[in-house]
């Protein structure tokens, strides 16, 4: 009876799953990221975003930059090979420079303060640009974290207090432009190298270090191939939820608001647990032979603010907008 009992239930859901959906087809949401399953972000979408969309679209995520490359996602849903991705401003900033404010060390100062620009008018804009030009629709911002320096080197090695003690070191970057400049800024040799390709780039030594956020170092076991982590906080990282706008606008009024409405619920959950995590990684992280430590933040944000003034990203700002971000500051 068990059995019985147990098809049933399957064929009921089933049917009403199949009943539920638009001429019969699920719009398919292929989305592709250089994250893990694992990663926060990852679980919010899977565990908040597809179900509440489930009734009219598949939600269909690949993890670990198995469908498409790390900084190719952007293209692919432009060109309609991909519906979804988990987009950065520094991805964004290859199409149109002005995103790399968003990119810029010790511009966001928190996670609350992310949400804020991203909802304020002076967003507009740029979400204009990216749906017209590119055919991406930025849903809402999902929060990375603050991104420290990793090393491999001990402390007793290389005690980083200030961006001169990393000269020389020859520190991961993603691979675009605007990280690259990030790197630079903080003192280091920057080298860019794809997210999947830093755990063994670590264990061989073919890169010094690399910067993530706290829970991204536990999640993709960065401390197994590191020995200390300089608390710099140089960049409170985003991404942004990101859909194709063909794909968007071929739902009805009613599914929009509940694709809407699904990206933001995932990305508060998503923010509320990689705060959570990075709040209490630390203690991990030492227990695992990571030396933890806050190095003289003040010396680091004056060195990296100093290098963007004058910049060419600085010259892709539109006038006004960096005085907006710090008015929606602390
Ligand atoms: C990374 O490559 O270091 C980075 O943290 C950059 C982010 O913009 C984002 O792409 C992230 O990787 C991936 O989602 C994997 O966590």
């Amino acid at each position: 009876t068990r059995r019985i009992a147990m098809a049933a239930v399957i064929a009921a859901t089933t049917l009403s799953g199949a009943a539920s959906f638009a001429d019969g087809h699920a719009v398919q949401l292929r989305m592709s990221t250089s994250g893990s399953e694992t990663d926060a972000r990852s679980v919010a979408l899977a565990e908040v975003f597809g179900p509440a969309v489930a009734e009219f679209a598949s939600y269909e995520p690949s993890y670990n930059a198995t469908l498409f490359d790390q900084g190719t996602e952007l293209d692919a849903i432009s060109r309609g090979n991909l519906e979804m991705s988990i987009t950065s401003a520094q991805e964004l900033a290859q199409f149109f420079p002005e995103f790399s404010i968003f990119a810029t060390g010790y511009v966001h100062q928190d996670a609350a303060h992310q949400v804020r620009v991203f909802n304020d008018p002076l967003m507009e804009p740029f979400k204009q640009t990216v749906e017209d030009e590119l055919g991406v629709r930025l849903l809402s911002v999902m929060y990375l974290g603050r991104r420290h320096v990793n090393l491999r080197q001990t402390r007793e090695e290389l005690d980083v207090q200030t961006p001169a003690d990393l000269a020389g070191v020859n520190l991961r970057m993603p691979g675009t432009d605007a990280w690259q400049f990030l790197g630079a800024a903080l003192g280091a040799s920057p080298t860019p190298m794809a997210f999947t390709e830093v755990y063994t780039g670590l264990s061989t030594g073919a890169i010094d270090g690399q910067d993530n956020p706290l829970p991204t170092v536990v999640d993709r076991k960065f401390y197994e191939v590191t020995n200390q982590i300089a608390l710099t906080s140089h960049l409170v990282d985003l991404n942004y939820i990101a859909i194709s706008a063909e794909t968007f606008d071929s739902l009805s009024p009613e599914q929009q608001l509940i694709v809407q409405r699904a990206a933001d619920a995932a990305a508060s959950v998503g923010r509320l647990r990689q705060l959570e995590m990075e709040n209490n990684l630390a203690a991990f992280l030492e227990e695992n032979g990571v030396e933890v430590y806050t190095p003289d933040t003040a010396a680091f944000r004056e060195h990296v603010q100093a290098q963007y003034v004058g910049s060419e990203f600085a010259a892709s700002w539109p006038e006004g907008v960096l005085d907006a971000i710090n008015a929606l500051g602390n």
